[in-house]
């Protein structure tokens, strides 16, 4: 059973020490006999005890009692926000000493491979919704550091909706489902969220970024992190520094289309869980730099808005990221629930290097973490379950309560004492020490003018945008005001982001039927940040996902030769045809399908590649769903290869307007707006990294018009 004493010393952190403790909590059942609870071995389970074969169960019947009471108890409240969410193990590394910043231990020594577990989520759906919602996506991170637990609670996008916490319940009651009739699940789209989004103008910044290709992540392992308030770092001489942080992708950031992600959000709810799933179980760890934004005390008021107001990103252009370390994810859990479900973050839990700001955002949350946990996991010992210990041995005079797994020695539980010398005691030297920040005001309940400007950032922020982002904002703003009922909310919204940009403010009026402001709005604002546009970010092709459209008599040799080059790249295959298993070659060899039309589906895969063979390519053309996959690919702007007689299909979907290969091109490759062609199996090699080129590369946006001229 577990090794749950634990060790006096100070502990040696080493990556696998987290994955060693919780080795001591895990149960293996193979081989073993059915037992109760009390360890007492069962004869049967399938039956209960009876008065008689037709006869009423009998009371004295432990064995069901127990397994049924059991179950019944098995829920426990899921998280009031954030409740869909997915964990996974892994080790963080920092690159070189922060000893200048911070005394926090596992910022200092760069051999040191720290522990961490990580749970994504999304915030507003219950934890069944699906994946791929509109919606932030928390990124929260625990890192089991020899100095205690620190948690890095962050989200995918940098700023949040409200000022002060004291809104936060106000916020997250207008956009979860109505109370009259709980509708809809896990989306914006509805009266209630528009009707506070009109009356609370400080909403406006985090409503473009919501409505932003950010709010559908391609993958967990594709978006940022943000610790969005503003923290501090304090060294060993206690001088401290603002700082943010940030979680930046080795895969870049990358998002779903809208379309696209609504339909996987049927076809495949767990979408981005098994991404991550799946990529740790094929060793392609997902990699994440950690980032800190560093300023000095002094430089507090240096900038057009409050440092500590958390509607506001401070552009990378003007404070830059300094990427001090390394996150890799490589264990996927081995219980779910024991692991993902139990885990409890909390803001607050910092270690000896790390402080908080004035953020009245920041504030509330230190309050709201800790008091969650104690409905969500049944009292105050929930930081005893395995997932939750830290590395670092814990003493203090705490006893009792629900479920408490410690055998506390001793007759001493309170402090000071002299019959235990005083132990556990205080470390004046080591132990936390609260910045020291000089606080001098009136007790009001009110806001700092320094927050209200409401839109400037919101203005910079459009201003960032590429036009196929700009554009699926409009669109995003199409589709949540157009689900709201209210006439007079859908004008309201048009007059508040006139105030944004005049432009987006028409476009939005066009969408859904309201009128256009008449007034020129806007503001001062024409800079531009283009760290946050998701344009400029990293792009290579490692570990995408694609899908070879196959039928008997393909040409082997395209398959192969396409398959063999694409793995070399990281990028992995799947053999999709209109029924699983085995397909003959022309020339009589065999490959195996693993997926047919109906287990998979176009919106699940990166890429496309059809290969040459008349009779496959002869099939794929009498074929609806061949033709519809390819199209919905072209029309989600994803990359699409083919070789021979594969181009013969594709010139009978809707992929139009685009150069491909023709009979008379013998040999090159042809490629145009992320479609590979080539008529030439002898150059398959150039081929092959033309496609890889063209998955990198995400998305194709420039094929003009293919939202109106692609069907579907
Ligand atoms: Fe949270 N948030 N939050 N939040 N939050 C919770 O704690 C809260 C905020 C974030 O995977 C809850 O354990 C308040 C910002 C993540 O388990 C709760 C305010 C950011 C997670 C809570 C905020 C976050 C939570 C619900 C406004 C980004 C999931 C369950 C003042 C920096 C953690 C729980 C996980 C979860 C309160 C705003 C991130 C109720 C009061 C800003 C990633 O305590």
């Amino acid at each position: 059973m577990a090794d749950i004493k634990e060790q006096k010393q100070k502990p040696n952190i080493k990556e696998d020490s987290k994955t060693n403790q919780l080795k001591g909590f895990s149960v293996n059942h193979d081989d073993t006999k059915l037992t109760t609870n009390q360890g007492v071995k069962l004869s049967s389970t399938d039956d209960s005890l009876k008065a008689g074969e037709r006869g009423p169960t009998l009371m004295e019947d432990f064995h069901f009692r127990e397994k049924m009471t059991h179950f019944d108890h098995e829920r426990i409240p899921e998280r009031v926000v954030h409740a869909r969410g997915f964990g996974a193990h892994g080790y963080f590394q920092c690159y070189k000493p922060m000893t200048e910043y911070t005394k926090a231990k596992f910022l200092q020594d760069p051999s040191v491979k720290t522990p961490v577990f990580v749970r994504f989520s999304t915030v507003v759906g219950s934890r069944g919704s699906a994946d791929t919602v509109r919606d932030v996506r928390g990124f929260a991170t625990k890192f089991y550091t020899e100095d205690g637990n620190y948690d890095l609670v962050a989200n995918n996008m940098p700023i949040f909706f409200i000022h002060d916490a004291i809104k936060f319940p106000d916020i997250v009651h207008s956009i979860k489902p109505e109370p009259h009739n709980e509708i809809p699940q896990a989306s914006a789209a509805h009266n209630t969220f528009w009707d506070f989004v009109v009356s609370t103008p400080e909403l406006a910044h985090m409503i473009m970024w919501l409505l932003s290709d950010r709010a559908i992540p391609r993958s967990y392992r594709m978006m940022e992190g943000f610790g969005v308030n503003t923290f501090r770092f304090v060294n060993d001489m206690g001088k401290a520094h603002f700082i943010k942080f940030h979680w930046k992708p080795l895969l870049g950031v990358h998002s779903l289309v809208w379309d696209e992600a609504q339909k996987i959000a049927g076809k495949a709810p767990d979408f981005n869980r098994r991404d991550l799933w799946d990529a740790i179980n094929m060793g392609q760890f997902p990699e994440f730099e950690l980032g800190v934004q560093i300023l000095k005390e002094e430089d507090e008021f240096k900038f057009d808005f409050d440092i500590l107001d958390a509607t506001k990103f401070w552009p990378e252009e003007d404070v830059p990221v300094e990427i001090i370390g390394k996150m890799t994810l490589n264990r996927n859990t081995e219980n779910f629930f024991a692991e993902t479900e139990q885990v409890a973050f909390h803001p607050g839990n910092v270690v000896p290097g790390i402080d908080f700001t004035n953020d009245p955002l920041l504030q509330g949350r230190l309050f709201s973490y800790l008091d969650t946990q104690l409905i969500r996991l049944g009292g105050p010992n929930f930081h005893e379950l395995p997932i939750n210990r830290p590395l670092a041995p814990i003493h203090n005079n705490q006893r009792d309560g629900y479920h408490r797994m410690t055998i506390d020695q001793g007759a001493v539980s309170y402090s000071p004492n002299s019959i235990q010398n005083n132990a556990p005691m205080p470390d004046p030297k080591n132990g936390y020490i609260h910045y020291q920040e000089k606080v001098d005001g009136k007790k009001v309940r009110a806001r700092s003018e320094s927050f209200k400007d409401f839109y400037r950032q919101a203005t910079l922020f459009w201003n960032s945008m590429s036009d196929i982002e700009k554009q699926h904002i409009i669109e995003a703003f199409h589709f949540e005001v157009g689900k709201v009922s209210c006439k007079k909310i859908k004008q309201q919204v048009v007059d508040m982001f006139n105030n944004v940009d005049s432009m987006l403010a028409t476009e939005i009026a066009k969408g859904v039927g309201a009128t256009p402001p008449s007034t020129v709005g806007g503001n001062d604002v024409v800079a531009a940040s283009p760290a946050v546009s998701m344009e400029n970010t990293i792009k290579v092709a490692q570990t995408r996902k694609v899908a070879f459209l196959v039928e008997n008599g393909f040409n082997y040799q395209d398959v192969t030769q396409t398959m063999q080059a694409l793995k070399d790249a990281g990028v992995s295959v799947e053999i999709v045809s209109k029924n699983i298993g085995v397909l003959n070659s022309m020339d009589n060899q065999e490959l195996e399908a693993g997926q047919n039309y109906l287990t998979t589906a176009s919106v699940l895969y990166d890429a496309v590649f059809i290969p040459g063979g008349r009779e496959c390519a002869n099939t794929l053309a009498n074929q609806g769903d061949s033709m519809g996959f390819v199209n919905e690919a072209f029309k989600h702007a994803k990359a699409i290869a083919s070789s021979n007689e594969g181009i013969d299909f594709l010139e009978s979907t809707q992929i139009q307007g685009v150069a491909l290969a023709g009979m008379e091109n013998t040999g090159d490759v042809v490629t145009e707006l992320g479609v590979v062609t080539i008529r030439n199996t002898a150059d398959l090699g150039k081929f092959g990294q033309e496609f890889i080129k063209a998955i990198a590369e995400h998305r194709h946006w420039a094929r003009k018009d293919i939202k109106e001229k692609v069907p579907g």
